[in-house]
């Protein structure tokens, strides 16, 4: 019986292999040197394009988008448990300050009262982190300076908190109810730091994180004691939205790591972004790569293939390495090894 069983219906470990056995087939049988020359070829088309054609978002900006099914239902279970909470905490990351904004969440969160935290302010550009500050203040908005890799501004937390539930707080204060946790919802997109902040607060390790977008995937409650106040948090996964209308917006999340890379060529971001510093350039990206002011007028694809070569990045025939330049860019950019950069200033608000 035991052998019938075992012959006709396949253990795990056995349907796990074949499925695995049947990728890998269809892997290989796509003739790899078939995908190299593809490979070489668009990349041989990527050199020879026009500078002009690059910064063109029409023709050739990359396509970005990233909307898994995973965020589709934390929007949902977002809308369910707001009706648990008090306030909901808003992080946005300081370098992109626009872009980092879901605009769907104030029709999800609707008029619960809420905090905007400006965080991985020590990866931005302090003086147009202030700008923010004032913008947000004077529009009537409560919004905190923070950096949750040292915890600078992590105290004003709860006071923010406590001045946007104010009349609440009185109202409990009034029937006697004393000392009452304040319930906050921290939202955010993916890889802004919710859950480092929530570890920070906490002084504990117990939120999963990881320099990767997606990593939180199920709401998470925290319960702490800051500034005498008692808090209980919920972190949520990161959520983007369905579609980027507006490509800039894609590009800059991509910059920032809250997309996730796959999605992206990382060649095309690397120039995209090289763009920006031919507009900005840092003293830090002059020194790292020992550029000139003639090198910064060059087209960003010439610029990407001279920082290749400064820096020994080559393929065999000496050619420039410029794919791994790119993945060298970013990393540099995303660690503020480049500067401090924030890449949107209040002006461009619409
Ligand atoms: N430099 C710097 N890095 C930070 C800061 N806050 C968080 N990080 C880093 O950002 C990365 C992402 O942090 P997480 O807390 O996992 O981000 P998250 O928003 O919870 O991400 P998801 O759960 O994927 O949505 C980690 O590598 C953190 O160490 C900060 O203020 N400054
Ligand atoms: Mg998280």
């Amino acid at each position: 019986m035991k052998e019938k069983k075992k012959g006709v219906i396949k253990g795990k470990r056995e349907r796990y292999a074949q499925k695995n056995n049947s990728r890998n087939t269809r892997k290989t049988d796509k003739a790899p040197s078939k995908i190299k020359a593809q490979h070489a070829e668009a990349k041989r088309a990527r050199r020879e394009r026009k500078p002009a054609e690059f910064t063109s978002k029409s023709e050739n900006s990359q396509y970005i988008q990233w909307f898994p099914g995973h965020m589709t239902r934390t929007k949902r279970k977002i809308q369910e448990d707001l009706k648990l909470v008090d306030a909901v905490a808003e992080i946005i990351d300081a370098r992109v300050p626009l872009s980092s904004r879901n605009p769907d969440l104030p029709s999800m969160i609707g008029s619960k009262p809420r905090v905007i935290l400006m965080n991985k302010c020590d990866l931005a550009d302090p003086r147009i982190t202030k700008q923010w500050t004032e913008y947000y203040k004077s529009k009537g908005i409560r919004a905190i300076e923070l950096d949750c890799k040292t915890g600078a501004g992590i105290g004003n937390f709860t006071s923010a908190v406590k001045a946007v539930l104010a009349d609440k707080i009185a109202v409990w204060e009034s029937k006697g109810m004393v000392n009452r946790a304040l319930r906050v919802m921290v939202v955010g997109i993916p890889n802004v730091g919710k859950s480092t902040f929530i570890n920070r607060i906490s002084k504990t390790s117990k939120a999963k994180t990881e320099d990767r977008p997606g990593v939180t995937r199920g709401n998470q409650w925290f319960t702490l004691s800051s500034g005498g106040v008692n808090i209980d948090l919920l972190d949520t996964p990161g959520v983007l939205w369905p579609r980027f209308d507006d490509q800039t917006v894609g590009e800059r999340l991509a910059f920032t790591g809250a997309v996730k890379d796959d999605v992206t060529d990382t060649e095309q971001l690397a120039l995209r972004l090289l763009e920006f510093f031919k507009e900005r350039p840092t003293k830090a990206l002059y020194e790292r790569f020992s550029l000139t002011k003639d090198d910064m007028e060059l087209p960003a694809h010439e610029l990407l293939s001279l920082i290749a070569q400064k820096r020994g990045m080559l393929v065999s025939g000496g050619e420039p390495d410029t794919e791994r330049a790119a993945v060298m860019i970013l990393d540099e950019f995303r660690s503020a090894k480049l500067g401090r950069l924030t890449l949107e200033t209040p002006d461009e608000v619409k």
